[in-house]
């Protein structure tokens, strides 16, 4: 681990974040930092070559899982825990707003991603749905899932959304919603016209700075796949 050294004990001097360009749940970590303007390292890990199981990368994250952040001595992974961590720690540009009721709605909106949704989409999930119920079962797999996700989402946000999904300014909401959306489209293709406010959304993150410089096809580890 890159380090600096100061009063005896050696802690990296900048943010580590530990990411695949291609998973969605670094993605959303990568957003936060950028819309707190947070300068950090990026330690690619290699999920093709199982790097998630070296054992330097098991003693950040026991779970064997991207994202992992190392904030000095603070070593933290999970996105949502990192991302709240964040908010704490660095308080510019809130990524959760004043009103409870739409504080409350972004936390369910980004449980229904990272808890209903996207385990369902993971790698060893989908290898296994290809290995036992058979090779074409896992795009119905995917499509089901994700439309169930979607079309709540659709519904719960209908009433809070202005121009992003909770209001005029991109929030936590948001940074689990822009990653699913776009890998959907990136990796399936997949027709969301069927959700007319997540279509719209869609459009609106194509002009968010913070979520474009996220994007898989701009981090130092991308490659085609
Ligand atoms: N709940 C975790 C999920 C993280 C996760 O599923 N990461 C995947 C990449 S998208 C991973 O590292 N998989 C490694 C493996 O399955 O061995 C989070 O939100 O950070």
């Amino acid at each position: 681990m890159a380090t600096a050294t100061g009063g005896g004990e050696e802690f990296p001097k900048k943010l580590q974040l530990y990411s695949i360009f291609m998973g969605t749940p670094s993605f959303r970590v990568r957003i936060a930092l950028n819309i707190k303007g947070l300068d950090y390292e990026y330690k690619a890990i290699n999920l093709f070559k199982r790097e998630q199981h070296n054992p330097e990368f098991l003693k950040i994250n026991p779970m064997g899982y991207v994202p992992a952040l190392v904030d000095g001595d603070i070593v933290l992974a999970d996105s949502l825990a990192i991302i709240l961590y964040l908010e704490e720690k660095y308080p510019q540009h809130p990524l959760l707003p004043h009103n409870l009721e739409k504080r409350a709605i972004n936390y369910q909106a980004a449980n229904i991603i990272c808890s209903s949704i996207q385990p369902l989409l993971s790698i060893p999930i989908l290898q296994y749905v290809e290995e036992n119920v058979g090779p074409d079962a896992k795009i119905p797999w995917i499509l089901k899932h994700v439309g169930k996700g979607f079309a709540a989402l659709d519904k719960l946000l209908k009433d809070h959304a202005g121009k992003y999904a909770t209001g005029d300014e991109i929030f936590l909401a948001d940074l689990f919603l822009a990653p699913h959306i776009i890998a959907m489209s990136q990796r399936y293709n997949y027709d969301m016209t069927e959700f007319p406010l997540l279509s719209r959304l869609s459009e609106a993150y194509k002009q968010v700075p913070a979520i474009q410089d996220a994007m898989p096809e701009k981090q130092p580890d991308f490659q085609i796949n």
